[in-house]
């Protein structure tokens, strides 16, 4: 049965009482939009579409028919690329220089028209676009901590955009609005936060939700800096470990904090803060006469998947009155999971958490929270937008909260998510993708031509690894076998994994496995490709040693 039959009989079972209006009711909306465009939801011409302008599409009069058939084979366009992300045997990638497709390829340019393009062409950039873009949902796809695609977070998505309304007043989101709240109290139940304690946001990315978590640090400990600035301000100094995400640092850079007055704090071999070492940067940098204010944990580190001792990091917080910031956007997820949620133990105890349900939740982008208390903070009431006198409550007019003004719904799609897999669901999900990366850590340790970074079993599903057969083992400089693997690994196109140096350790790749599509026999075959590449770059390394 295709898509558009399918459509049809929803129509019908609706017509029958079991859908969503009743008959009544949709004899009664003018505005109904359950009822069709026309009689038939399926496209009745066959459409030459090199005739066709966007001009002729609605609102034109008369645009109806044309709408529908334009969108009709968007949406084939769209299912043919669903369909193929989910194949073993179609590519992750086909990819190109800058340059090539800068240059354009068999009739997709980039260079903007002074005149419209008919439809036709149109339809071949929509192609064209996702052939020459990476299907991040492909299972053999290991290179993001976000990956997968959802079908029903993609729903979201799409009702998202064709909803096309921001979020920042209750008048233009009302659902919207209050799915947020329920969203957002949801995750701060499960971070183990009572109702008085929690608000957040959805916001654009770790990063911002990072920067907001600083932000709100240092207006609780100075106020004025709201309106007088940064003048009277003493020396701030932020803390995080050395495994951390740089938003740390970018966000004391943004905010006028400095990014030198972030104090980078030592991790043990597996990644995660050494405490001690924490609450001695802390006296030190008093005894210099700095002014700690804030600390980061991280649950779930981006290379190495470590998870700070939140618990014991929380009671040094307390010990010296320092805002606790949990930067769970990676781990945060694992709260979802009965399993493995005890990795957080802590988190409870965060006056801010970053978690990115984009991330370990498969949520299509963007999806991060920032839980925290920002209505004060934030807020600056323009009034040509926040009037007090609305006629409803407009506490619900939430976008004074946020930095920004306009914001895009992320919210919906998470909540279509999550109404569809459950918490069980959900954590399921995390449960399988941890037990592949399991898998891969034991295939490493059997085979003599791989090597870990670390030997103990990771936390997270991130697995990271270096490839050196053992002909390769004495050559005293091993950098460049990773980038060499991965450059050929991405001409290939059949999967894809990411590398960097950290600290010491030169380049190794990193697995990570957030997609549930993921199956044992994509883990087996990374390590195959990995190998397979690895015997030329051998060669070739070996000739030029
Ligand atoms: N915070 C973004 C992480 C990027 C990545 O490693 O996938």
């Amino acid at each position: 049965m295709d898509s558009f039959h399918l459509s049809g009989s929803i129509k019908e079972n609706s017509k029958a009482g079991g859908g969503v209006l009743a008959e009544s009711e949709q004899r009664h909306s003018s505005d109904n939009i359950n009822a069709p465009l026309t009689n038939d939801n399926t496209c009745s011409l066959t459409k030459d579409f090199s005739c066709i302008y966007s001009k002729d599409l609605l609102p034109a009069l008369s645009g109806e028919e044309s709408t529908k058939c334009f969108f009709q084979e968007l949406v084939n366009i769209l299912l043919n690329y669903v369909s193929a992300s989910f194949r073993r045997n179609s590519k992750v990638l086909d990819f190109h220089h800058p340059h090539q497709l800068k240059e354009g390829l068999e009739g997709f340019r980039l260079e903007l028209p002074d005149q419209p393009e008919n439809l036709e062409q149109l339809l071949v950039d929509c192609r064209d676009t996702l052939k020459y873009g990476i299907k991040t949902g492909h299972p053999r796809f290991f290179n993001q901590l976000s990956s997968g695609l959802d079908v029903i977070g993609l729903a979201g998505e799409w009702l998202t955009s064709t909803a096309n309304t921001n979020m920042f007043t209750y008048e233009v989101s009302p659902v919207f609005i209050l799915m947020e709240e329920v969203l957002l109290r949801k995750m701060q139940e499960i971070v183990g936060w009572s109702e008085e304690m929690g608000d957040g946001i959805f916001c654009p990315g770790g990063t911002i939700s990072n920067l907001y978590s600083v932000h709100l640090a240092r207006y609780y400990f100075f106020p004025e800096v709201k309106t007088k600035g940064m003048t009277d301000l003493p020396r701030l100094t932020l803390f995080t470990s050395a495994h951390s995400h740089y938003s740390v640092k970018k966000s004391a850079a943004v905010l006028g904090i400095g990014s030198e007055n972030v104090v980078v704090v030592k991790c043990d071999d597996r990644g995660r803060m050494i405490p001690a070492e924490l609450e001695y940067s802390i006296i030190t940098a008093k005894d210099k006469g700095c002014v700690p204010i804030y600390v980061n944990a991280t649950a779930g580190t981006t290379v190495y998947g470590a998870f700070d001792p939140i618990r014991v990091i929380a009671d040094i917080c307390e010990r010296h009155r320092l805002w606790l910031h949990v930067d769970a956007a990676w781990g945060g997820g694992l709260l979802m999971s009965k399993r493995h949620r005890m990795k957080l133990e802590g988190i409870e105890r965060a006056w801010s958490v970053t978690w990115n349900p984009h991330k370990m939740m498969g949520a299509p982008l963007q999806c991060s929270a920032i839980l925290g208390l920002l209505q004060e903070c934030n807020q600056l009431c323009a009034e040509y937008l926040f009037q007090t006198d609305k006629h409803y409550d407009t506490s619900y007019d939430t976008g004074d909260k946020t930095i920004q003004c306009g914001r895009h719904v992320d919210v919906f799609k998470l909540w279509l998510m999550w109404k569809a897999k459950g918490l069980e669901g959900f954590g399921s999900q995390v449960n399988k993708c941890l037990e592949n990366a399991e898998y891969l850590f034991n295939k490493i340790k059997q085979r003599p031509d791989f090597e870990l970074v670390f030997n103990s079993k990771p936390e997270h599903s991130n697995v990271c690894f270096w490839y050196i057969p053992p002909s390769l083992r004495n050559m005293p400089d091993t950098s460049n076998v990773a980038p060499k693997i991965k450059a050929q690994m991405m001409e290939n196109g059949m999967t894809m994994i990411g590398y960097q140096p950290l600290g010491d350790k030169v380049n190794f790749f990193r697995c990570v496995i957030s997609n549930p599509a993921t199956q044992t026999e994509d883990v087996d075959f990374l390590l195959e490709e990995i190998a397979r590449i690895g015997q030329d770059i051998k060669l070739q390394l070996t000739e030029t040693n």
